[in-house]
């Protein structure tokens, strides 16, 4: 028991190692989301394979349930109104819809009010640009969404 203990730590410390929330390095990219559905910025430049580290406030004040923020980067080619359609009815994992998640690039937890949620990711290799958005319900649709530029 003991040997599968450790082979399953060893395992989560390589997830984590591989890209959300573990390294606290990373050029810091700060964000806030607020109750008018908007992010603070939406324009970020990378270099390719940058290092990165996402933090997203959310600056307002209603409940969770109703006004919540995230931010996922999608992979280049990925239609943004498809994965939010997906992701208003993926409740139970956080509106980050399971079929897209090969198209995801790095995502952080939801931020209720007064959270900051974080993601360290490297920015794609590939020149070009990349939608981020909230995949809470409406919020792309209210223009919740930028774009990373990979030059
Ligand atoms: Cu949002």
């Amino acid at each position: 028991m003991m040997t599968f203990g450790r082979a399953v730590l060893v395992t989560a410390l390589m997830a984590a190692g591989s890209g959300v929330a573990f390294a606290q390095t990373g050029r810091l990219v700060e964000l806030t989301g607020n109750d008018l559905m908007k992010y603070n910025v939406t324009a970020i430049s990378a270099k390719p394979g940058e290092l990165l580290h996402v933090k997203l406030k959310n600056a307002g004040t209603l409940p969770k349930v109703a006004m919540a923020h995230n931010f996922i980067l999608l992979a280049k080619g990925t239609d943004p109104a498809a994965f939010t359609n997906a992701a208003a009815t993926a409740s139970a994992t956080g509106y980050v819809p399971a079929q897209f998640k090969e198209k995801i690039l790095a995502s952080t937890p939801l931020a209720g009010p007064g959270e900051t949620v974080e993601a360290t990711f490297k920015a794609p290799a590939a020149p070009g640009e990349y939608v981020f958005l909230c995949s809470f319900p409406g919020h792309f649709l209210s223009g919740m969404k930028g774009v990373l530029t990979v030059k």
